[in-house]
C-alpha cells in the first residue's frame, strides 16, 4: 500500500517530535485498514485531545478531533447513527484512562462496534510531561518529580473486565504483530481495544534517563513478555521483573455487541 494515498500532504510537516512512536502506530493501523479493504469514504477516525489524538487530522478520511476524553462518546454517536461506517478511535493514555476513563469503561460495557487504538506513552505528552494513570511506579514526570508513588492502570485488564470483545497489547517495536492485532480487532464485532506502548523521547525518555530514542525502544522490547509465558509464570507462583510489559492477545470473544451493521 502507498501511505501517500492515506495522508493529507497539505497538513505536513506533522507536530510529532523526532523519534516519537506515534507514527509507527498510525502506519500499522493504516496498513490494517488497507488489508481489510476498507474504503476511505466508509471509514471515520475519531480522537480526543493530545499528541496521539492529532493522528486523524493527518489522514484523508472524514474525521472528528473532539474534546479531551470524549473520543468514545463521539465515536459512539457516529457508529449508532451510521452502523455501516468503520469507526476507528485514536487516543492516548491520558485521554482514554484519566479524563476519559468513565467513557472507556462504558463503551466497553456496551461493547460498541469500534476499533480503539491507544498510543500509551505513559505520560501526558502534549502538555509537557505530567504523570498519567499509566505512568509506571517510580517513573519521573513533572507531577511525580520523586518518582510516581501510584500503581499504573492495566488498560487491557480494565477493557476485559468492562466487557470489550477483543483486547491485545503490543508495542512500537512489534510492528507486524501490532498490525495483525489491529486487523483482528477490526474483524471482531464489538469493541476492540488495542494498546500500543510507544516511546516519547521528549517528555518521558529524557526525564527517565533514556539518552537515545533507541534506548527506550530497546527497553520496551526487552521488558516485553508474551502473555502465555506470563500466565505460566504466575501459575507457578513465579515473579516477573518490575515494569514487565505483557504483550499478545488478551481476549477474543463474542459478547453481544451494539452498532454492528446488519
Ligand atoms: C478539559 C481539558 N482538560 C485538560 C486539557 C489539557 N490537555 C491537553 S492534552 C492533555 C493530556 C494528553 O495526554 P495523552 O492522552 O496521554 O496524550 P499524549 O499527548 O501523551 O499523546 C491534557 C491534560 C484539555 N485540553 N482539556
Amino acid at each position: 500500500m502507498s501511505y501517500e494515498d492515506w495522508y493529507r500532504q497539505d497538513r505536513l510537516p506533522h507536530i510529532y517530535c523526532a523519534g516519537c512512536g506515534n507514527g509507527t502506530i498510525i502506519n500499522c493501523t493504516l496498513e490494517a485498514i488497507d488489508e481489510m479493504g476498507w474504503k476511505k469514504e466508509e471509514t471515520v477516525f475519531v480522537s480526543g485531545i493530545g499528541c496521539s489524538s492529532r493522528a486523524p487530522g493527518y489522514i484523508v478520511t472524514d474525521s472528528l478531533h473532539t474534546t479531551h476524553g470524549r473520543a468514545l462518546p463521539f465515536a459512539t454517536g457516529v457508529k449508532m447513527s451510521r452502523p455501516e461506517f468503520h469507526v476507528v478511535v485514536f487516543t492516548g493514555d491520558g485521554d482514554l484512562a484519566a479524563i476519559g476513563g468513565n467513557h472507556f469503561i462504558h463503551a466497553c460495557r456496551r461493547n460498541i462496534d469500534l476499533t480503539v487504538v491507544c498510543m500509551n506513552n505513559q505520560i501526558y505528552g502534549m502538555t509537557g510531561g505530567q504523570g498519567s494513570p499509566t505512568t509506571p511506579l517510580g517513573a519521573l514526570s513533572t507531577t511525580t518529580p520523586f518518582g510516581s508513588a501510584e500503581p499504573a492502570f492495566d488498560l487491557c485488564e480494565l477493557a476485559i473486565a468492562a466487557g470489550a470483545n477483543y483486547v491485545s497489547r503490543w508495542t512500537s517495536y512489534h510492528v507486524k504483530e501490532l498490525t495483525k492485532a489491529v486487523k483482528k480487532g477490526m474483524e471482531t464485532p464489538g469493541l476492540s481495544f488495542i494498546e500500543a506502548m510507544v516511546q516519547c523521547p521528549t517528555n518521558y525518555g529524557r526525564r527517565n534517563k533514556f539518552k537515545q530514542v533507541l534506548d527506550q525502544v530497546e527497553y520496551i522490547r526487552s521488558h516485553s513478555m508474551m502473555r502465555q509465558k506470563y500466565l505460566q509464570l504466575m501459575e507457578q507462583g513465579g515473579a516477573v521483573p518490575d515494569n514487565t510489559i505483557v504483550v499478545g492477545e488478551f481476549i477474543n470473544r463474542a459478547r453481544p455487541a451494539m452498532g454492528v451493521p446488519r
